[in-house]
């Protein structure tokens, strides 16, 4: 039978690439965001080139109610998720902390903690049911390190790195996996979101320098899930050739 996996974030970027990865390789998909065109055409694009089966779902990670609606009332085929990817995310803004906007924090703290816990609420009771599972939590090296300006954001991803920690312990004897990737600079639409809409302040991010691209990240989630039964690939992280630190680059001029 084939596996199922639910991605969060879909529509763009680094989860849109681990979708079409995990369908080519066979998985039927649960696909999530809050972009419904952009997922429906996601779904059309996948189940034209391939055999697997995939099922969409528009919902707002920060919002309980509508992930608890939207994940409690699968259709049984859909129930037994095998692969969890927490990758629905967001940096917004990039000041020093007593220029912080409030809003920009919440919505940091909201989708990037919050949201996951919500989503892993609800998936991991019939993973332990089933004894088995693997959870894919979207870390970063910003939750490995601070980097200037960007304390919220770190912030977050040093809440990723605590969570993962503590749902490989409390999940261990249930048979479930969890792996944490952290990825250096990753060419999608996050620069774009982070600096809300500015393209040209966005494209500066990975000018000089090549970045990872979305098909890097989805190739080291594959890695990590194609791995036999007894191997757990703990924690990833994968960086650009170009870049040694959260914020030291190698940059032609
Ligand atoms: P993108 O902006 O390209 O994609 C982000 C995805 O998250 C979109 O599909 C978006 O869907 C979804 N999302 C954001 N907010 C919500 C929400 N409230 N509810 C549901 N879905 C939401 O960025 P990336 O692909 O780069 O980011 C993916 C993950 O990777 C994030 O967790 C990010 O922190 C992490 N990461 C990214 C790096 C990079 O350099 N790009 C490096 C390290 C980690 P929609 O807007 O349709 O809801
Ligand atoms: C995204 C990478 O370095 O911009 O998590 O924080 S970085």
């Amino acid at each position: 039978m084939k596996k199922i996996a639910l991605i969060t974030g879909a529509t763009s970027g680094i989860g849109r690439a681990i979708a079409v990865k995990l369908a080519k390789e066979g998985c039927n998909l649960i696909i999530t965001g809050r972009r419904a065109d952009r997922l429906s055409e996601l779904q059309k694009e996948i189940q034209d080139k391939s055999e697997v089966k995939v099922l969409t779902l528009n919902f707002d990670v920060r919002v309980y109610k509508e992930v608890e609606d939207s994940l409690s009332n699968l259709p049984k085929e859909w129930k037994d998720i095998d692969i969890l990817v927490n990758n629905a995310g967001l940096a917004v803004g990039l000041n020093p902390i007593h220029q912080g906007v409030v809003d920009d924090w919440e919505r940091m703290i909201d989708t990037n903690v919050k949201g996951l816990l919500y989503v892993t609420r609800l998936v991991t009771p019939g993973m332990v049911e089933r004894k088995s599972g693997h959870i894919i939590n979207l870390c970063s090296i910003a939750g490995k390190d601070s980097y200037a300006n960007g304390n919220v954001y770190c912030a977050t991803k040093h809440a990723v790195d605590a969570l993962s920690k503590g749902m490989r312990i409390d999940l261990l004897p249930y048979n479930i996996k969890v792996t944490q990737i952290c990825p250096g600079a990753v060419e999608t639409e996050f620069s774009l979101v982070r600096f809300k809409g500015d393209e040209s302040r966005a494209n500066q991010v990975y000018k000089g320098f090549t970045p990872l691209f979305a098909d890097d990240i989805a190739n080291a989630v594959f890695y990590a899930v194609s791995q036999p039964t007894h191997v757990d690939i703990q924690d990833m992280l994968v960086m650009p050739t170009a870049q040694a630190t959260g914020t030291i680059f190698h940059k032609e001029a």
